[in-house]
């Protein structure tokens, strides 16, 4: 009697272990189906900031300040290739702002920001100078584009 006891559990087991198999197999394959496209949407999501960032143009903007009789910040440094912006106030009296090499000469008048863009395509160490008579100090003020 225990014999048949044994195999009638064993049985049991059998067909239940069956019956998993077959219902947990068609689970495994619905749920690696729907987890394929919650896993493809931060991928799909990933390219498109790397664009913005790639097709965004490199502008660097410098605001510069101009008073007798110095340039603050008094040297900038960008790298070869990089659209610069300077953003350049005299705060006393009229100062200019030349760069000779890239073509650069403006007069700045008090208060009134003046806006400069060019693309740094020259290597080297540049003399900023002001071209505006400005006082005692006027020769002496300079400052200097680094262009690596
Ligand atoms: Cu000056």
């Amino acid at each position: 009697m225990k014999k048949i006891i044994l195999f009638l559990v064993l049985g049991v087991f059998l067909v239940s272990a069956c019956a998993n198999q077959n219902t947990q197999a068609p689970e495994n394959l619905v749920g690696g189906g729907s987890e394929v496209p919650g896993q493809k949407q931060p991928i799909i999501e990933e390219p498109a900031t790397k664009d913005t960032e790639v097709s965004g143009i490199n502008v660097k903007e410098f605001k510069i300040t101009a008073k007798q009789f110095s340039f603050t910040p008094s040297t900038i440094e960008v790298n070869k290739g990089d659209k610069v912006r300077l953003i350049v106030t005299s705060m006393d009296v009229p100062h200019g702002i030349a760069i000779k090499e890239y073509g650069i000469n403006e007069r700045l008048e008090v208060g009134k920001p003046v806006t400069i863009e060019f693309t740094a395509d020259k290597e080297g160490t540049f003399t900023a100078y002001c071209s505006v008579f400005c006082g005692s100090g006027h020769s002496g003020m300079k400052g200097n584009l680094i262009v690596k």
